[in-house]
């Protein structure tokens, strides 16, 4: 196996749905299958807050949800949890700046998918400098889905990242809806990473093949 390459890894932003069972109205396998079928590009397992499961029931969560998104052929990338990713042989993991320290997690990972969190110029380098195969910015617009998410900072600093020449792929995320999406895509980035705006939708297939029309290739 070799590192995913950065044509592929922007493929793989476009539509990228994020959940947990904390995100959901229906059961989580019933959310996810749906957001499959409407044609999300990349899922991350983020079973975080309040109420989220633990030890077992958190792994055979992880399981269930690997498993359909290998039906779908997209790649499953865990939150945080590299213990959890190794168990499970997910295809990736995404960190924040406050886990575990990125490069120590590209050592542990391998050649899997490893995305980090930044939020300036700065710590996109750092994230580039750590292995990070694509970094998510945010929060672009303000969000309910992270109570200890940092000051809203609009599509402004994924242009600001370009224009500073960095060149990593690169995933907007917070507040990222049908209505805003197409300003995420404008402002450099090669995709989109939603929580609330698909996992809450009444048609939520319907809502991500809308959120895929705001890409322009
Ligand atoms: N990370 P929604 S914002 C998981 O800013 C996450 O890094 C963020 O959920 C960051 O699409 C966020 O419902 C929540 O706003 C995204």
């Amino acid at each position: 196996m070799s590192r995913i390459s950065s044509v592929r890894m922007k493929e793989l932003l476009r539509v990228y749905f994020v959940m947990g069972s904390r995100n959901c109205v229906q059961a989580p396998e019933d959310t996810l299958e749906s957001a499959l079928t409407g044609g999300v590009t990349l899922f991350q397992f983020r079973e975080k807050g309040p109420g989220c499961l633990e030890g077992a029931e958190r792994i055979e969560l992880a399981r269930s949800l690997q498993k359909l998104c290998r039906e779908h052929n997209v790649p499953f990338i865990v939150n945080d949890d590299v213990d959890l990713a190794l168990e499970v042989d997910a295809d990736g993991v995404h960190v924040g700046q406050e886990d575990e320290e990125a490069g120590l997690v590209r050592q542990r990972i391998g050649d899997r998918i490893l995305g980090i969190s930044a939020h300036t110029i700065q710590e996109a380098a750092r994230a580039y400098a750590q292995g990070a195969d694509y970094i998510g910015v945010g929060p672009i617009y303000p969000t309910k889905s992270k109570d200890d998410a940092q000051a809203v900072q609009g599509p402004e600093i994924i242009k600001a990242m370009r224009n500073a020449n960095i060149t990593l792929p690169i995933v907007g995320i917070g507040g990222i809806a049908a209505d805003n999406a197409k300003d995420v895509f404008a402002s450099g980035a090669d995709g989109i990473a939603v929580i609330s705006a698909i996992s809450y939708a009444e048609d939520i297939a319907g809502r991500v093949r809308q959120l895929q029309h705001n890409f322009k290739a």
